[in-house]
Formats: C-alpha cells, structure tokens, sequence
C-alpha cells in the first residue's frame, strides 16, 4: 500500500469510528499514525525544488494575509484598504498570485497581502492551495474572509489551515519532550488531565519512534496537542473573521452568525475604518523607544511585532547593527531591573526603551 492509500484508510476509519471514552485511546493512536503518515507524505524529495509558497517579501511592521474562497472580495477589500489595484471580477480566479499592499495606520505601516481564492482540498495539493496557505503560515495575522451569502464556510477555511500546520487563535501547548537515552518514557504531569491517559501517551509517543524521554504536560491538553508537539513545524496565529458584502442582508442577519467576525462591506466602504483599527490592535504592536548614549531618548517610537527581540531593532536601525553588536541596556516592562544588560534575543514589550553598544 502506498502512502496515500494509508492516509485514506485511516481517515476512513476515524470517520467511522464513534468519538466516546472507550474508543479514545484507539483514535488517538490513528490520529498520531495519521499526522505521522502526512508529514512523510509532505518531506521534500531529495533534489527537488521545494517551489512550495510565492515570493513575497515580508516589509512594514507585521505581514496580514486575505485567505477565503474565490470571489468573496479579497481584492476589493486590499484595494479600498490600501488603494492596490489587485484585479477584482465577478468571476472565480481572479486573483492568480500574491499581491502586496500597505495599510497606513496609526504610524503602523502594515503589509496586507491579497492572495487567489482557496478551495475545499486546498491544503491537500488542490488548485494553487499549498502555495497559498504556506503564505498565511508565516504571516503575523490571518484574515479568514467570507461571503456573507456563504458565511457558514469558516470552520472549513480553519480546516484547510489546520491541514498545513496553522493553528489559528491558539498557544503552542505546554507539552515538552526532553528524549534521554534510556530510562523508559517518564510522565510528568503539571495538571490533571481528563482527555489523555499515560497509556495513550506512550502509544502516541511510540508511534513516532520515542521511547525514552521526560515528558512534561502543564496543561490539560487533547491528543491533538500532543500530536502537534511531536510532528512540530506548527505555526500559531492569530486570526480575524471578516464577513463581507454586508450590504446584501439586513442588519438583522449578523445576529445568527455563531463566531466573532467584522461585517464590511468592502464595495460600499461600510465599516472599513472599525476594520482597520481592529486589525491594528489584533497585530498588538509594541512601541520601542531607542536611545544613545549621553544623548536623550528618540521621541519617536519604532513599532516592532509582539515578541520583537534587541536584534530585530537592531535590524531595524541599521542593516549593519547586528553583525556590530555588543550587548544592550533595556529599561521599562521586559527588564528585570532598570537599565539591566540584556544579549540579542532578550524580548522586548510594549513601551520598552533601548540603548545597543557596538564592539
Ligand atoms: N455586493 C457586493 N459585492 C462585492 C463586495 N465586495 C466585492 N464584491 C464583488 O464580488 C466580486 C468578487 O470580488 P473580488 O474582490 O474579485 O473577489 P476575490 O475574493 O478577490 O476573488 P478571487 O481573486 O477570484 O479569489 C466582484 O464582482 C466584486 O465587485 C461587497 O462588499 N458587496
Ligand atoms: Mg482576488
């Protein structure tokens, strides 16, 4: 049996299988064999070009990314939010590649890239979906768009990201496995946990090859969880819900939709401007004050993404700075104590000021 047989014999059992405490165990062994089935599925052959994903630079302060199904106003919304041009037409496919725009916001220059529409299979190779979907995977926040005439599509969008590793919304979990040489699997358990068990555990683990390790769990995670830390290379990202053409339905409408979202209407203009602020304070951006030596702070702040290191200002300064760097001086919320010296990776937080010295 080749290997997608595998992965649709499995999925077929999973579908057939009843979800209750007695079956737990046993679907969770599938679900591990599954994601460890697909990741195989997935590596890279030897000496190809992997050609996954669309040049796209990343520029500005954060990366936001239009992922929906075709037609539902991906590119007029890029469009009246940035003043692009990205092709728009009333038929599906529109859109052919990536398209870059530049939100202005708040001192926020905030990159908003419009991408061709997905469909149900995407993240399994259908139409362009790899490409597009491996974009959202390294953007810093996910529009999932939808139609309001089809406004029932989200969970099947958050499908397709959850199929190339996106978890939209969510932290990584607090699962962490330190392999030794011997010693058997040793779990350590933080919480008490109600969705596994340690003989699911060792099933999960020994599906992928581990048999020996110190396993930590400080939370009350799923199978799902655990499955996620073992494959790793998953990407967790914000997300926000945007329902367009509002201007199609009454008001009333938005009342049964079961999910937070913004309704717009990206051809009239309706509610753009709660869009865009939402979308800023979604990206929760920090302010980074520099200052050099003897001198007096820098009135302008740099605005940086969450978990900005010293070196991403660094790189922010001068293209050279890293490569000169010495060690810094950080005062405000990331510092243990006023002005405490901090190395490259050190995390800075909102309204942080910070002085680098050079060799
Ligand atoms: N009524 C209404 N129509 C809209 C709205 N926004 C976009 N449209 C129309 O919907 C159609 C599709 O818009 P596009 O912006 O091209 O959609 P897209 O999501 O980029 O489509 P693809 O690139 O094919 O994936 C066009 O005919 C738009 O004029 C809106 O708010 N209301
Ligand atoms: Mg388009």
């Amino acid at each position: 049996m080749g290997i997608q047989e595998k992965i649709a014999e499995i999925e077929s059992q999973l579908a057939k299988t009843q979800v209750n405490k007695a079956t737990e165990h046993h679907l969770g062994l599938l679900k591990a064999k599954l994601a460890r089935l697909k990741k195989e599925a997935e590596a890279p052959k030897k000496g190809g070009a992997s050609g996954e994903g669309f040049a796209v630079r990343k520029s500005g302060n954060a990366t936001v990314v239009f992922i929906g199904y075709p037609s539902v106003g991906k590119s007029t919304m890029l469009n009246i939010l940035t003043g692009a041009k990205s092709k728009t037409a009333a038929y599906s496919f529109t859109t052919l590649t990536c398209i870059p725009g530049v939100l202005d916001y708040k001192g926020a220059k905030i990159q908003l890239l419009d991408l061709p529409g997905i469909i149900i299979g995407a993240s399994a190779g259908k139409g362009r979906g790899k490409e597009v979907l491996a974009v959202a995977r390294s953007a810093d926040l996910v529009l999932i768009v939808l139609d309001v005439m089809c406004a029932g599509q989200r969970d099947k969008i958050i499908t397709e990201l959850e199929g190339i590793g996106v978890r939209i919304d969510s932290e990584p979990p607090k699962i962490h496995i330190h392999e030794t040489p011997k010693g058997g699997l040793n779990i350590i358990h933080g919480v008490k946990l109600t969705h596994l068990n340690d003989n699911t555990i060792r099933g999960v683990m020994n599906e992928y090859g581990i048999y020996n390790a110190n396993v930590t769990i400080r939370q009350d995670a799923t199978v799902e969880q655990l499955i996620d830390v073992l494959v790793g290379n998953r990407h967790y990202i914000p997300s926000l819900t945007i329902v367009n053409k509002a201007d199609l339905v009454k008001a009333d409408f938005f009342k049964t939709l079961p999910y937070e979202f913004v309704p717009i209407s990206a051809g009239t203009g309706y509610n753009i401007e709660v869009l865009k602020e939402t979308i800023y304070q979604k990206l929760r951006l920090i302010h980074v004050y520099t200052k050099r030596k003897g001198e007096k702070l820098d009135d302008k702040p740099l605005m940086m993404r969450t978990n900005s290191t010293v070196g991403n200002v660094c790189d922010e300064l001068h293209r050279d700075l890293r490569k000169l760097f010495k060690f810094s001086q950080v005062w405000g919320k990331s510092a243990k104590f006023p002005g405490q010296k901090v190395g490259i990776d050190h995390v800075l937080q909102d309204e942080d000021i910070v002085q680098v010295y050079k060799r």
